[in-house]
């Protein structure tokens, strides 16, 4: 059970879900502030003022949601929207960052908030409130030696975008997006040195395939051709990077989820090796080998989809490979043909249930096992070196009287993948960093609530935003401490 000298020990956040202060300082709206709250079973809604001046409301995946032609998003006098607030890290960051220096953090994944910078993403100067909020927070990490891993994009793209131009479907898009990323590697050339470009880029395939039934062909078109746009941007994004700084260290990310065939049968496994094929290969292959799969062709063509592909953005694909491969990591799925099989769902999990593990109060199965096979596949997959950027167990968190938090479960589930890690470093996995998913509590992305604690930090704040917003260590934080003192050897 060794971690490597130097390994990287740390923690995760997002712009979205821990900052708040949503509408200061210059700061433009993105999705999730139009997004109100959901729940373990039912999703969020996006809230919007229709053609006729109407206020309404549509079903959100947690980053995005479709609203009537002619509709504007609007933020609802009647609604309560938790990434407003958040745990306001905006203003609490010192606080956080030294409670996370405590911990003994090497690296603090965190994300710019694109519209802290280009409020409406087109525009033709950055503010520079934006940017001397997010040069004060690189700073602040640098007291205490902690190494930022910065996310360009992390689900919040600027509301103006999707308005003006339709978003990600909209080749300008990877224009705006590399002038933002060409900034701030400009402004942060000498406080950060590792980059994501975009944040579980593979979503768009996972949530297709997950509502398979419901996707339309044009939804599969609209899916694919916003991943291609992104993948052009990405590539255009690491070639820069390495221009403005060749010391920068840019990695893609990946939702990661270990799919096994839900029975022997070959039919699952076949299915199971087309899930991994669509969910997991087809960005992760375009971002770290250069070029689509060959698998992709056949994902065209059963949905009949026709990309706009340009010979440049070929090249730029070829000579845009990342140096690392991230990922996030929470549970393994179940893959399929037979229908009579028990199902699980949770808020964006699915599949036959699998009878030989248990379950998070989200429907999250806990499989550290999955890890590892995931470590050692990817890696023998793209041998490039690998960091777990989030990891975690969601959990309902109860406060003593005297204050505490004793919070067993997730210590058992952290202590659980990090020896997973660590056995796939032993089988010769080149894995260089760990970043726990919400180092503090914070706003979950699917359903908005906040009893849905990750952090080894409590933060006094309910689903309806009431509470102090004091942050009190929970017991995984002194847990935490001790593995990251001894390196991983005490456990
Ligand atoms: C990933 C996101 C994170 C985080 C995490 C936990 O999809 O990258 O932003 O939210 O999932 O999910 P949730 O917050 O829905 O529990």
């Amino acid at each position: 059970m060794t971690f490597p000298k130097g390994f990287l020990w740390g923690g995760a956040l997002a712009a979205n879900q821990a900052e708040g202060a949503y509408n200061i300082d210059g700061r433009g709206l993105v999705q999730t502030d139009v997004t109100t709250g959901g729940s373990v079973d039912s999703p969020r809604f996006v809230t919007y003022i229709d053609k006729d001046g109407n206020p309404g409301k549509a079903k959100s995946m947690g980053h995005n949601g479709q609203i009537p032609e002619g509709a504007k998003f609007a933020v609802l006098e009647t609604e309560y929207y938790p990434n407003h607030q958040a745990v306001d890290f905006y203003h609490r960051y010192k606080e956080d960052i030294k409670l996370f220096a405590e911990m003994g953090y090497s690296i603090l994944r965190l994300s710019i908030s694109w519209a802290r910078i280009f409020p409406n993403g087109d525009d033709k100067e950055p503010n520079q409130a934006g940017l001397d909020f997010y040069r004060s927070v690189f700073e602040e990490c640098r007291k205490y030696n902690i190494e930022p891993l910065v996310s360009i994009w992390h689900f919040d793209t600027p509301l103006a975008l999707e308005e003006k131009y339709g978003g990600w479907t909209n080749r300008k898009l990877i224009d705006f997006y590399v002038k933002y990323a060409e900034t701030i590697f400009n402004e942060y050339t000498d406080l950060v040195k590792y980059w994501l470009t975009f944040n579980e880029i593979n979503n768009t395939t996972m949530f297709l395939d997950m509502f398979g039934s419901a996707a339309s062909d044009e939804a599969y078109q609209e899916g694919y051709q916003i991943l291609h746009n992104q993948f052009v941007a990405s590539a255009k994004t690491v070639q820069l990077g390495h221009k403005i700084n060749p010391d920068f260290i840019i990695g893609n990310m990946i939702c990661g989820i270990t799919f096994y065939p839900g029975t022997c049968d070959p039919a699952d496994i076949l299915a199971n090796q087309h899930k991994w094929e669509s969910g997991i290969y087809y960005c992760g292959d375009v971002q770290a080998k250069g070029k689509y799969g060959t698998y992709a062709k056949r994902l065209w063509k059963e949905h009949n989809v026709v990309l706009d592909i340009t010979e440049e953005d070929l090249q730029d694909l070829k000579n845009g490979t990342v140096d690392i491969y991230t990922f996030s990591y929470y549970m393994s799925n179940n893959i399929t043909t037979h229908t009579d099989q028990e199902m699980v769902s949770g808020n964006f999990s699915t599949g036959a249930k699998n009878p030989y593990l248990t379950y998070s109060d989200w429907g999250w199965a806990h499989d550290p096992v999955g890890l590892q096979y995931y470590l050692e596949k990817i890696y023998d997959r793209y041998e490039l070196p690998l960091m777990v950027v989030e990891n975690g167990l969601g959990a309902f968190d109860k406060v003593e009287e005297d204050g505490s938090i004793h919070d067993d479960y997730r210590i058992d589930y952290h202590r659980a993948h990090i020896s997973a890690m660590a056995d796939a470093i032993d089988n010769g996995v080149n894995l260089i960093a760990y970043t726990t998913w919400g180092c503090i509590d914070i706003v979950s992305a699917g359903t908005g609530e906040m009893r849905k604690r990750y952090g080894f930090i409590y933060v006094d704040i309910d689903d309806e935003g009431h509470g102090s917003l004091d942050r009190t260590p929970k017991d995984s934080f002194y847990w935490y401490q001790k593995v990251i003192e001894t390196n991983g050897a005490v456990l």
